[in-house]
């Protein structure tokens, strides 16, 4: 936030750049950012570069030194060779607290520097997540072999299916430009990717915390120095991620539902014996079912929402109090209660169905309900 209490004028955007030998790419690539930078500039944002260099044996990081004298707007950072995914974490944690906007990028030319502005230009306009796609019209990979497109497109339309994410052209471009305000709500420790796999997780966590996305088309140069740092590694991960992904969506849903179905016993449970005590002492009237009934539903309630909250929701990173989030949290389930009760006593009085069973159903129905938003709205995460 600090860049931002600064005020507007003094929006920061970082150029974060990974890089494993590459002391050619990174010689043309730095003056062609700093050109694009007069424009940047214009766009309202101070430009910097964050260069990830793994201690690359070609000298990259020397090369980056030479620039960084030339010009003062050049950070070095370096480590072990852990992988692409490792090298953006580091990068981000470095530059997260200092900046308004991350711009990933590929050092080895294959992205264009001149289409930064018009990314931050989308930002400037609202959106969060800003993709150089090369599969939207007017993007593609001309210098690509058939082959290499093939495969290229395969694991992308895979990563588009399996984990979800249709809506998003180009899932595995690696030319993003992130509201750091957007970055900020992801939780590190649950990406754990750490090859080319974390662009495909990344985007799945920007996506499932609301990530406003927008794609540009992006025509893709092929590298013309140096060699690919792809490994088998990173394709056998990558294929399994996507399927981690979609797993874990669905872990999500099956967990409400093991606490929704625990909450219902405890519902039923509590409404037979709020209506024993009840019928004895006041007599069997629809005021005292009703009694019954609203007991169940607050106990079932309470019971659900640490269940949730410890459990379904424990890696969450909307970080509103919890307390904000049990208001929310009863808010909705008043709404499932109204829908619940009037199953019940539609069901009941109408058709004379038993109770336990008119119950039943108007848990049921409200269950559904309170899923989707609760998701949305309590949590704030995506469907
Ligand atoms: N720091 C760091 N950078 C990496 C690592 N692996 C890849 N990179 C960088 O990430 C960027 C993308 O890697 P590339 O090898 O170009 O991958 P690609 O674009 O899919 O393949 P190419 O066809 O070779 O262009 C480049 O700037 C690499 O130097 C790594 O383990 N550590
Ligand atoms: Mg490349």
């Amino acid at each position: 936030m600090k860049a931002q209490e600064k005020g507007e004028k003094e929006k920061v955007a970082y150029v974060v750049t990974p890089t494993y030998n590459e002391r050619e790419n990174i010689r043309i690539l730095i003056p062609l950012l700093e050109e694009t930078f007069e424009s940047v500039k214009k766009k309202g944002y101070t430009p910097r570069i964050l260069v990830v260099d793994d201690n690359s044996p070609d000298g990259t990081a020397e090369e980056v030194k030479k620039l960084a004298q030339k010009y003062g707007n050049i950070e070095l950072l370096t480590g072990s060779k852990q992988g692409l995914g490792v090298a953006y974490q580091r990068g981000f944690k470095h530059v997260m607290d200092k900046c308004d906007a991350i711009i990933m990028m590929d050092a080895d030319l294959s992205h264009p520097p001149s289409l930064i502005p018009g990314m931050l230009e989308e930002l400037e306009r609202g959106y969060t997540l800003v993709i150089g796609s090369r599969y939207i019209k007017g993007g593609g990979t001309p210098d690509w072999p058939l082959s290499r497109k093939l495969i290229s497109r395969g694991g992308n339309f895979f990563a588009r299916i399996v984990a979800g994410m249709y809506r998003v052209h180009d899932c595995t471009s690696g030319f993003r430009a992130i509201s750091t305000d957007l970055l900020r709500k992801v939780d590190f420790r649950t990406l754990a990717t750490r090859g080319y796999a974390f662009l495909t997780t990344l985007l799945y966590e920007l996506y499932i915390k609301g990530a406003k996305i927008k794609e540009v088309p992006l025509v893709f140069k092929d590298r013309k120095y140096g060699e690919t740092k792809l490994t088998r590694k990173d394709i056998i991960e990558f294929f399994l991620n996507a399927w981690r992904i979609r797993f874990r969506d669905s872990k999500r849903m099956i967990k409400f539902a093991i606490v929704g179905g625990s909450g219902i016993f405890v519902n039923l449970g509590v409404f037979q014996i709020a209506k024993l005590l009840l019928y004895s002492n006041l007599g069997q009237s629809n005021g005292t079912l009703l009694a019954s009934s609203l007991i169940g539903d607050e106990i079932s309630i309470i019971w659900n929402f640490i269940l949730n909250h410890e459990w379904t929701f424990k890696h969450s990173t909307n970080d509103s109090h919890v307390l904000v989030k049990m208001l929310k949290f009863h808010a909705v389930a008043i709404s499932s209660v109204v829908i619940n009760n009037s199953v019940l006593f539609f069901l009941h009085t109408r058709f004379g169905v038993w109770d336990v069973a008119a119950k039943l159903a108007g848990i049921l129905i409200a269950f559904l309900w309170n899923y989707f938003v609760n998701v949305k709205w309590t949590w704030r995460e995506k469907i």
